[in-house]
């Protein structure tokens, strides 16, 4: 099978690379250039009609996007350590804050970079007033899940490392990238960015 991806800061191919280091799964990334417009290629959409990174292409073909797919496939072949939860319970509490973590968040940083950040100018029209508009949108976000981690649980779905661990860590990576930080307040938050970006794998 082959990987392709994008190297930092591109935030949803660092979801699968931080997966595959957490399971010590053996599969390097073939590198999309986004830069040089390689994910608009007749070639990459083919893989990937969106033309979007990430995109994992089996042996028989079949091509897998979405990074949450990608890393529940992975997941499947690879059942140790459970990223994704081990019991019904532990599934849905993640599920839901994958789901929360993609929306709260990862939609204002999105439309930030896409609408107000300068490195995307030349790509897309963007609506400026907009873009700025998410950047209180995402303060109120982290606010939001800076009270939630204050009820002590270590991990953003509870007591283990999960999916949704890798799933905040690179959105707030990417944000602090656009020039959204963390807003000084958000100590609990703070507290588990340190801790996870520890772990060996937040260097992929
Ligand atoms: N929903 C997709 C989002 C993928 C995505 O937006 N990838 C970015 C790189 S981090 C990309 O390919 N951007 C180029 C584009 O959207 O045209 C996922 O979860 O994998």
């Amino acid at each position: 099978m082959i990987l392709y991806g994008e190297r930092m800061p591109a935030p949803n191919p660092r979801r699968v690379r931080i997966f595959i280091a957490e399971k010590g799964i053996d599969l390097p990334e073939t590198r999309v250039d986004l830069r040089k417009r390689e994910h608009k290629s007749d070639e990459h959409r083919a893989r990937n009609s969106l033309g979007q990174v990430p995109t994992l292409v089996l042996d028989d073909g079949t091509a897998i996007s979405e990074t949450v797919a990608i890393c529940r496939y992975l997941e499947g072949l690879h059942p140790q350590p459970p990223l994704f939860g081990a019991t019904a319970l532990q599934q849905a509490l993640i599920d839901m804050w994958i789901r929360r973590i993609e929306f709260q968040l990862m939609t204002p940083v999105g439309m930030f970079w896409r609408h107000a950040h300068p490195l995307t100018a030349a790509l897309l029209t963007q609506h400026k007033e907009f873009g700025e508009s998410n950047r209180d949108l995402y303060a109120r976000a982290t606010a939001w899940l800076d009270r939630e981690m204050g009820d002590g649980r270590p991990f953003i779905a509870g007591d283990d490392y999960t999916m949704a661990d890798i799933c905040a860590l690179t959105t707030i990576d990417f944000a602090a990238f656009t020039g959204l930080e963390l807003p000084d307040e958000a100590e609990t938050l703070k507290g588990w960015r340190e801790r996870v970006s520890a772990r060996p794998s937040a260097a992929a």
